[in-house]
């Protein structure tokens, strides 16, 4: 590619463009997003590289994609022959653990996981656990607001960001947010990144709020029978209970985890639904209270049976039966969709999207799982096998369009934390209204006003 020779004479260092590796480097773990292999990826090793590679690429209309470690969903870090992908992977140094303050200033490309092990000795915790936090990086959560399993108690990444160190597409370097917890000094652009997929800047270091580790903690799964009363489970346990997590999965999806990954059942009983919660042992009676609800729970006929751990190593066993879903259904080439309701309407929702696969899609099969403590569904639609890859791709597009309008009946979302990417951008419109997406539109543009950030993306 042309600007190629040139950026590294620019720069003083060597691009990849070997396609057999910056194929690697071109697109997440989306499946049928589209993307070709980027024209060259730099490994970014400082933050004065990055912004001399950006103002180049601005002045040339070079698109350029960032990329932390490729684990999004939705094929925001997907890169075409034309374009310059920047990975963060060799900026993870942490830079500075405060504990006085519980904070943490990090460059972008520190695993989510790292951080959590190395404040662990202060006696602290980096709490946003997104699925992938074993090896996606604080950027790519920052850049895509990532959620995860704990979300119910301690929120999403936004929630946990002081503030970001952002390169421009110009090349100027810009500190957005304040270490401080307080600093009302009018328009917030800290949150303006947090979110954007890259569209807006690159988000070289973080400043990252930490909390106290949290305590030990004990884990229940629960038989129900019909989802409406998951709801109730969930109102029940949270009216009395601090949980730190409320998941729920289907029995297709417990079955394909038993059996593909080989992870006993919970209990003998088969019930249509399950549903993990979560809590820490914060006071001395809390077993004796959750076990209070459970009984409680089953005396109204909610749930019809349920397990408690009694070891840590238990309560790990019992996590894998939800942790372990999503990587058990790739061999079938799932179709994903990660929409948020309001939990009260979570069950005539489902109740409707489920209506809609079965009688248009007779074909399809469907799990549902997700953190439903959130509102956030995961409907996974499975290719038969009887389809070509092209066949379900289009129908599911079809599926996502009706998905789209019952999201609007019911003020949903089209994404709950895997963003919107390449794969969401044409159901963006069923959540955001025309006004936001013109003002995102002149947002993206004042920012980036060559259109050379992650272009394509979010919106057109
Ligand atoms: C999870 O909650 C992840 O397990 C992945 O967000 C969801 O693969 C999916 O659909
Ligand atoms: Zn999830």
């Amino acid at each position: 590619m042309s600007f190629v020779a040139e950026l590294e004479r620019h720069l003083g260092v060597s691009l990849i463009t070997d396609p057999d590796i910056t194929s690697t480097y071109s697109r997440d773990q989306a499946p049928f997003a589209s993307y070709s292999p980027a024209a060259a990826v730099l490994l970014a090793r400082t933050t004065e590289e990055i912004s001399k590679a950006l103002a180049f690429c601005s002045e040339r209309k070079i698109p350029v994609v960032t990329r932390g470690a490729g684990s999004g969903l939705s094929g925001g870090a997907n890169a075409d022959s034309k374009s310059l992908v920047i990975s963060l992977e060799k900026m993870n140094q942490i830079i500075e653990i405060d504990s006085a303050n519980q904070l943490a200033r990090v460059q972008a490309g520190v695993i989510n996981l790292d951080l959590d092990t190395a404040v662990k000795e202060f006696g602290m915790a980096y709490l946003p656990d997104p699925a992938s936090r074993d090896w996606s990086t604080l950027g790519g959560n920052v850049a895509t607001n990532a959620g995860g399993m704990c979300c119910v108690k301690y929120g999403v990444t936004s929630h946990h960001v002081r503030a970001l160190k952002v390169v421009l597409s110009s090349g100027e370097v810009i500190e957005v947010g304040k270490a401080t917890k307080k600093f009302v000094t009018t328009l917030d652009l800290m949150h303006l990144f947090i979110g954007s997929e890259g569209t807006l800047g690159l988000i070289c270091e973080a400043t990252i709020q930490l909390a106290r580790a949290p305590l030990e903690s004990s884990v229940m799964v629960l038989g129900v029978e019909n989802f409406a009363e998951i709801v109730d489970v969930l109102t029940c346990f949270s009216r009395d209970l601090d949980l730190s997590a409320f998941e729920f999965f289907s029995q297709q999806a417990l079955d394909k985890v038993v059996s593909h990954r080989g992870h006993t059942v919970p209990f003998k009983t088969e019930t249509a639904f399950y549903a993990l919660l979560e809590f820490e042992h914060s006071s001395p009676g809390i077993l004796d209270k959750a076990m209070a609800l459970f009984e409680h729970c089953v005396d109204l006929g909610w749930v019809v049976d349920g397990v408690i751990s009694q070891s840590q190593s238990q309560a790990k066993n019992l996590w894998k039966l939800r942790e372990d879903i999503s990587e058990t259904l790739w061999q079938w080439q799932p179709y994903k969709n990660d929409i948020s309701v309001r939990i009260s309407r979570m069950a005539d929702f489902l109740e409707d999207v489920d209506q809609l696969v079965m009688e248009q899609y007779p074909d399809f099969e469907v799990i549902w799982y997700g953190h439903i403590g959130d509102g956030n569904l995961h409907l996974n639609i499975l290719k038969p096998e009887a389809f070509s890859v092209d066949q379900f791709h289009s129908k599911c597009v079809n599926v996502s369009e009706e998905i789209g309008q019952l999201l609007a009946k019911y003020e949903g979302s089209v994404s709950a934390e895997h963003g919107v990417g390449l794969l969401k951008k044409d159901y963006l419109h069923y959540s955001r209204s025309a006004v936001e997406m013109d003002m995102m539109r002149s947002i993206k543009r004042a920012f980036d006003p060559n259109y050379i950030m992650n272009p394509g993306k979010l919106f057109d």
